[in-house]
């Protein structure tokens, strides 16, 4: 069985411990590779390393930094089949969506930091005649980037590529439940050329592995996504210690459909914005709120297409939804489904676990599943589920609209579907998200800023954001 290793100063090398966790492949149920058991000792070698390697990398001509992080994702390229399988095998998503979403945006996400290294600038600023201050902006040191299992490769380089950019050495820790493409990415590095200690991941169990990242004194900046409790840790440990933090948590996004919309467009990308990736991802939108003189027809339409989705192995080309990425996560989205039940919801389709004959007998999958009926203060409304399950609910009028779509303490994304210009901006201004999408779902310009507000996380990604969260910033002022 596969034993996949850290990536410690350029080698690949078995934990401390000795020990390792099984890897499951969540279509089958079955182990199929085997995770190292990192802790603080692993933690503490990848820090050395990546200390070691800082002068050199942060000291780098920014276009050699460009050339290598060019290279890395020409390989990511090259290699986008055997990424996209290896990504459905560890984490359940359908091969095609791995290849169409998390591959090419891993290749996108380095590609874009690493023309980036050559255009980042900074600011100066003259005082009249009596001074002139410059802005320094110098990286931070050794980067702390706590990466989820929903998409793996794709939010791993997502936060490494700004911190390789700007000069910053990397400790690096993907979830245990997804740790394959992480691994065979440092196969890339070595390939690319990148120097030894300038990436280090770790690979292990989140308080283990991730605590000690977060607790180590010489990791003086840290990139987490994960679960809002996770992100809440995190922040207590690494407050008092006055780290910088980028946090970027879940959410319970509103979907909101008015009646001037174009509703063919507006029940379809609806269907991807609930469905996606098993709605395994932080931005689907799981409460949708429609306009009541469309309500009957849009639900009927879009009850109809959820029908048509097809669930089923991973691997096959027609499937839609595969499966959800641990037994664990299972029982929980089915815990939901029963406690919408018991709040009154109605399950209009869905609801059940699946069984998919042959080699996906004991693989971990639910049916795509729409709830009406519920208030938006139940627990289905206000919690995330993060699976199949979304919720429709009526509304009245705009005001009612954006009370509802406010009315969880999250505020990641939304989704607005009208024609009406104004309308698409007073609403948009009104909601309590980072990210308003209007007649669109998922769209993505690296350049802007990416993050939530409230309990959806602290801090924005993407573009200069990012790159400016990795660096100090310093002013030097001269007197004339
Ligand atoms: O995530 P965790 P979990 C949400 C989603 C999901 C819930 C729980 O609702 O059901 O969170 O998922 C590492 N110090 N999202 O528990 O634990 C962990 O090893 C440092 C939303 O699986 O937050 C992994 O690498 N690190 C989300 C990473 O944190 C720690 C994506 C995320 O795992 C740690 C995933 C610790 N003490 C889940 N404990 C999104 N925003 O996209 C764990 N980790």
């Amino acid at each position: 069985m596969e034993k996949i290793s850290n990536y410690i100063n350029g080698q690949w090398i078995a934990p401390v411990s000795g020990a390792y966790l099984d890897n499951v492949n969540p279509a089958t149920g079955t182990v199929y590779s085997l995770i190292p058991d990192s802790d603080n000792r692993d933690v503490q070698l990848a820090v050395d390393a990546a200390k070691a390697a800082f002068e050199n990398w942060s000291g780098l001509l920014p276009e050699k930094r460009h050339a290598v992080l060019a290279r890395l994702a020409d390989l990511i390229d090259r290699d986008a089949d055997a990424l996209s399988l290896a990504e459905s095998i560890d984490q359940g998503k359908p091969v095609k969506l791995a290849k169409s979403m998390d591959i090419y945006r891993a290749g996108a996400n380095i590609r874009f930091y690493a023309t980036a290294a050559m255009h980042m600038a900074s600011e100066a600023h003259a005082s009249g005649n009596e001074a002139v201050n410059y802005t320094l902006r110098t990286p931070v040191g050794v980067a702390g980037c706590i990466s989820p299992w929903n998409l793996p490769l794709y939010l791993f380089t997502w936060k490494i590529a700004p911190a390789l950019a700007v000069g910053c050495t990397v400790v690096a820790k993907p979830s245990e439940l997804t740790p394959m493409t992480a691994y065979l990415f440092t196969r890339l590095c070595r390939e690319a050329g990148l120097p030894d200690g300038v990436l280090n991941v770790v690979q292990g169990l989140g308080p283990k592995v991730g605590q000690a990242i977060v607790d180590h004194p010489d990791i003086p900046a840290i990139s987490f996504t994960g679960g809002t409790v996770t992100g809440k840790k995190i922040t207590s440990s690494a407050g008092p210690m006055l780290k910088k933090l980028s946090l970027e948590l879940g959410g319970k996004n509103p979907n909101i459909v008015f009646a001037d919309a174009d509703f063919e467009k507006a029940v379809s990308t609806s269907i991807s914005s609930s469905f996606t990736n098993q709605g395994e991802i932080c931005l689907c939108g799981s409460r949708i709120l429609v306009e009541q003189s469309i309500y009957d027809r849009f639900v009927a339409e879009f009850v109809r297409q959820t029908r048509e989705l097809v669930v089923g192995d991973p691997l096959d080309e027609r499937t839609r939804i595969g499966a959800l990425v641990s037994e664990g996560h299972l029982r929980k989205v089915l815990g939901y489904i029963d406690l919408a039940i018991q709040e009154g919801g109605k399950i209009l389709t869905g609801g059940r676990q699946v069984t998919i004959p042959g080699r996906c007998e004991k693989g971990y999958f639910v049916e795509p599943t729409v709830i009406t009926g519920l208030n938006q203060q139940c627990r289905t409304n206000q919690e995330e589920i993060f699976g199949p399950v979304v919720t429709i609910q009526p509304f009245e009028s705009e005001e009612e609209a954006i009370r509802m779509a406010n009315a969880t303490t999250y505020g990641l994304s939304a989704t607005l579907w009208t024609s009406h210009l104004t309308r698409a901006h007073r609403v948009s201004a009104k909601l309590k998200s980072g990210i308003i999408w209007v007649n669109c779902w998922l769209y993505r310009d690296l350049r802007t800023p990416f993050g939530g507000t409230r309990q959806s996380g602290v801090g924005r990604e993407g573009g200069w954001e990012a790159m400016r969260f990795f660096t100090e910033a310093k002013n030097v002022c001269i007197r004339l």
